[in-house]
């Protein structure tokens, strides 16, 4: 009934995925039943887990591929996402933020889906269920769901190019079980407690989550980041038919190892449709139009603050303030003062 899938039984290096760690590496528990009383007593809320199979009586099976997608919600404007986890001057936090564009499902597989757009993903998109309600019953989650009743529920869809991925955060998401239909992902868990290796890159939770600025599928740099040696690594490859369950808490970054697509069930406190306060879509619904606006703003603040804040103050006269400007996007990144100290500026 249970199985312990071990990371070597997965050969994610020809994926192109390198470990983040090498060595003490854990598995995730994987099971063929849904066992309910097993599965809350030891599991729900306590650790990440899959069931494997369990879904394939779902209508969703052998129905929803790429194309079909696209017919049925072409017309839908969705928002997704570009991370580019090799970026040296963009955090995550950054990119999960900013780098989003506003477009319809048809012209994301137009100009982004298998077209050389490999960074590109669509990531926890409520639009398409609000645009075609009909779509749920495509998915039965509510047999297999174990959390709170007490809190508003929805379905979130994600497509994801080969070689994109997700990087490295927790969600305040209450409870999420995803139901993984096509190819398939590299999963690397840290539990809650370990967040104080992680190098966590706010004090609080921006935009409903937590961020780090480390590349778990890169070798991590343990001279930058030592205490990352200390927290306890698990690994997932999760495969179609697979449905993933993830506690609130736990740290994870994504790597899809081929073109991908799944379907996840959350209960959120704070989530898109019940509030949408703190969400990346309201951020995003605020900025457009005036982001340039804003770029305009913020460069001249940051001119302010270089430039004129220090004339006068003999504490600021030796140290130096620089921005960069990504070359892509035009938005202006400000490295944190202890990276330049690092870097000797
Ligand atoms: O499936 C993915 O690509 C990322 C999922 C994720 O980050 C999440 O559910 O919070």
């Amino acid at each position: 009934m249970m199985t312990e899938e071990t990371i070597n039984n997965n050969d994610t290096t020809t994926a192109g995925t390198a470990p983040g760690k090498t060595a003490g590496t854990r598995s995730i528990a994987i099971f063929t039943e849904f066992d309910e009383a097993l599965l809350r007593r030891d599991y729900v809320d306590k650790q990440p887990f899959v069931l494997r199979g369990v879904a394939s009586d779902w209508p969703v099976s052998g129905k929803w591929d790429y194309d079909w997608i696209r017919k049925q919600c072409g017309d839908t404007t969705i928002r997704p996402y570009c991370f580019n986890r090799k970026s040296k001057s963009q955090s995550y936090l950054f990119q999960a933020v900013f780098n989003r564009t506003k477009m319809t499902i048809e012209k994301f597989f137009a100009e982004k889906f298998q077209k050389g757009g490999s960074l590109w993903s669509i990531k926890e998109c409520h639009e398409v269920f609000e645009a075609h309600p009909e779509l749920k019953e495509d998915f039965q989650f509510e047999d297999v769901y174990m959390g709170p009743t007490d809190i508003p529920r929805a379905h979130y869809f994600w497509i994801g190019n080969a070689d994109s991925s997700i990087g490295l955060h927790a969600d305040m998401v209450i409870y999420s079980c995803m139901l993984q239909i096509h190819g398939r992902k590299h999963w690397k868990f840290y539990p809650p407690a370990d967040k104080e290796y992680l190098y966590m890159e706010t004090k609080g939770a921006i935009d409903g989550g937590m961020y780090s600025p480390l590349d778990v599928f890169s070798t991590v740099d343990l001279t930058e980041y030592p205490l990352f040696a200390k927290a306890t690594e698990f690994n997932l490859i999760l495969q179609p038919g697979d449905i993933l369950y993830v506690p609130n808490g736990w740290w994870h970054a994504v790597y899809s190892m081929d073109a991908t697509m799944s379907v996840n069930y959350v209960a959120e406190r704070c989530n898109n449709i019940s509030t949408g306060f703190l969400s990346a879509w309201w951020i995003n619904d605020y900025l457009e139009g005036s982001r340039l606006l804003l770029l305009y703003l913020l460069r001249q603040m940051l001119t302010f603050i270089t430039y004129i804040l220090p004339v006068g103050s003999s504490s600021n006269k030796n140290k130096k303030t620089e921005t960069l400007l990504d070359n892509d996007t035009g938005a202006v990144w400000t490295p944190k003062s202890d990276e330049m100290e690092a870097k000797g500026k």
